[in-house]
């Protein structure tokens, strides 16, 4: 018979979460009471579990087992009324937001590092999502972080594993734990919000050719739902499409450096004509046409253009928001569509209430994420299928469509330069001397650049009147041109600093420049200002994208 336990602890000082929860390398997470510790203490800031339901999944990474036996343990012994898991405790992202939003939960729980490498070194995550299918907003993490310092004990059940490996109900004391199909929910939202027959339409007889690449990570059972078994196209466009605890040893970051392989397929002799990835949680998403790379920042504004074309956009857009990184590409289309566009700060919390006030339809980052009003959370697959649905109503392929775009609204040349495991103390440092900096930049001059005005981007949210400061720095240059400098609040190691470089142009014979090289001048201004080389010892960054 199953007995509760309460078990007696004490404090972690570092369980503070970050841009999108709690991130540390597994050895910490392996710590005793540490999950626990945190898991009780969302449970005690959203007023106990008691009689509640969640529902707990995650990536497949390491860990991913261990930690989802504890939660529902815990869950039961902190008297749920139920428990929702996914089959295998695998669930991506935004399926989990959308399982979250179907069935009226009180919450959910992601276990997840996303795009960050797994295995026993490797990083494990946690997040918590609130009723609203999102991530919990600043005012409950900053709650939970509250609790994980003065905690004293948890409650945890006294029982031999739960097996997640089979659909159906067990009953433990006063609570239900379903396993449920971690994929069939989502497909079906996504079948209600796409033209499944145009994109099978366009994959089975158009001859086109498309490879998706699920990095080993969560997306790979989802990808096969809907690309061979809902929407007919032939097997061998899954590429690495089996969930691995870690992920094949990879690093599952759709990105020009992380996808290698699959950026190499399309950029290779006799490319498909479509290519995308996701990354560990299926929330990012890279979009690449024959022998093109599609930047996330033209993605979304992209796909805000192109709504219409969509079943379930086709009444229009609300409005639109970008994080503040992301490039303007975005605001030109909201410009011409006569519709508001917001800057948040980054991560996707500060998309919640603006999406659950029905003020925006489309939002996205930079980072590879897009996503929508349909679930909480950024979306993968569903920008994925948003794209396949463009091509098949245009009949046009990716290159054609950002070309003709550019032309139409513009091209935001955009770069993002990381640089990553820094000596935090250093990095905060050079933060802090640009903020010093920041009443006598203006005028200041480095090569061809010169600064028109500058500041520490904070964000007052326009539903709840929250605030936020020091999101990060921004520079603003006469020649029309911008440079954000940001600290990530992801990693696991060191600190990353994130040097996002942008400059318009409408010159239409300008239009096919190598980023790099038609923001050379930005991104010599940007290292110059900030002094990276001389504070953290670094001449070029760890990661280019
Ligand atoms: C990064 C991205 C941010 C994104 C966050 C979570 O945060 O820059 O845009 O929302 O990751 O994405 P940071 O603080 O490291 O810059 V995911 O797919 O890791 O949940
Ligand atoms: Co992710």
């Amino acid at each position: 018979m199953a007995k509760v336990l309460r078990i007696e602890t004490t404090p972690f000082e570092d369980q503070r979460p970050g841009t999108s929860g709690l991130r540390k390398k597994v050895p910490v997470f392996q710590k005793r009471h540490y999950l626990e510790n945190f898991v009780q203490s969302i449970f005690n800031t959203i007023g106990g579990l008691n009689g509640k339901t969640i529902v707990v999944g995650g990536d497949g990474r390491y860990y991913n087992n261990e930690a989802i036996q504890t939660i529902i343990k815990m869950s039961v012994a902190n008297g749920a009324k139920k428990i929702m898991v996914g089959r295998g405790g695998l669930l991506s992202t935004p399926a989990t937001s959308h399982i979250i939003r179907k069935y009226g939960l009180d919450g959910g729980i992601i276990l997840s590092a996303s795009h960050n490498p797994a295995g026993p070194e490797g990083d494990f995550g946690i997040k918590f999502n609130t009723p609203n299918g999102g991530p919990a907003p600043q005012k409950v993490t900053d709650a939970i972080y509250e609790e994980t310092l003065k905690i004293d004990h948890y409650f945890i059940l006294d029982i031999e594993e739960i097996d997640v490996s089979t659909l159906g109900q067990i009953q433990v004391l006063d609570t239900v734990i379903e396993v449920i199909d971690p994929v069939k929910d989502y497909v079906d939202l996504m079948e209600r919000l796409f033209d499944f027959d145009a994109i099978q339409d366009l994959l089975t007889k158009k001859g086109f050719r498309m490879i998706y690449d699920g990095m080993h990570a969560v997306t790979g059972p989802y990808a096969r739902e809907i690309f061979v078994n809902r929407l007919r196209a032939e097997k061998g466009c899954l590429y690495r499409c089996d969930p691995l605890p870690d992920f094949g040893g990879g690093h599952p970051d759709p990105n020009l450096t992380y996808a290698r392989e699959l950026v190499d397929m399309l950029y290779g002799d006799e490319a498909p004509d479509f290519g995308a990835a996701s990354d560990g949680d299926g929330d990012r998403n890279m979009i690449l046409g024959r022998k093109f790379f599609v930047t996330p920042s033209d993605s979304v504004a992209i796909l805000a253009a192109n709504a219409h074309l969509v079943k379930a956009y086709r009444d229009g857009l609300k409005g639109v928001a970008r994080s503040m990184p992301t490039s303007m590409a975005l605001d030109e289309v909201a410009h011409d569509l006569g519709i508001a566009c917001y800057e948040t700060p980054t991560g996707w919390k500060f998309f919640g209430n603006l999406l659950d006030a029905g003020k925006i339809t489309i939002c996205g980052e930079e980072s590879f994420g897009t996503g929508s009003d349909h679930v909480r959370e950024k979306d993968g697959l569903w920008a994925i299928l948003f794209w396949l649905n463009i091509i098949a109503k245009r009949g046009k392929d990716v290159r054609e469509i950002v070309e003709e775009h550019w032309r139409r609204y513009g091209r935001h040349y955009y770069t993002r330069h990381d640089y990553e495991d820094l000596d935090p103390d250093k990095a905060h440092a050079l933060m802090d001397a640009l903020r010093v900096r920041l009443r006598t930049l203006p005028g200041t001059t480095i090569g061809d650049e010169t600064v028109e005005s500058c500041d520490d981007f904070s964000y007052t949210d326009p539903i709840d009147g929250s605030r936020v400061e020091h999101q990060g720095i921004r520079v603003f240059f006469k020649a029309k041109g911008r440079v954000v400098y940001r600290l990530s609040g992801t990693g696991t190691q060191g600190a990353t600093l994130r040097v996002y470089i942008e400059r318009p142009t409408r010159d239409n014979k300008q239009l096919d420049q190598d980023p790099q090289a038609f923001l050379a001048s930005l991104i010599h201004a940007a290292s110059t200002l900030a002094q990276i080389t001389e504070r953290t010892g670094r001449s070029r960054p760890s990661v280019i994208t």
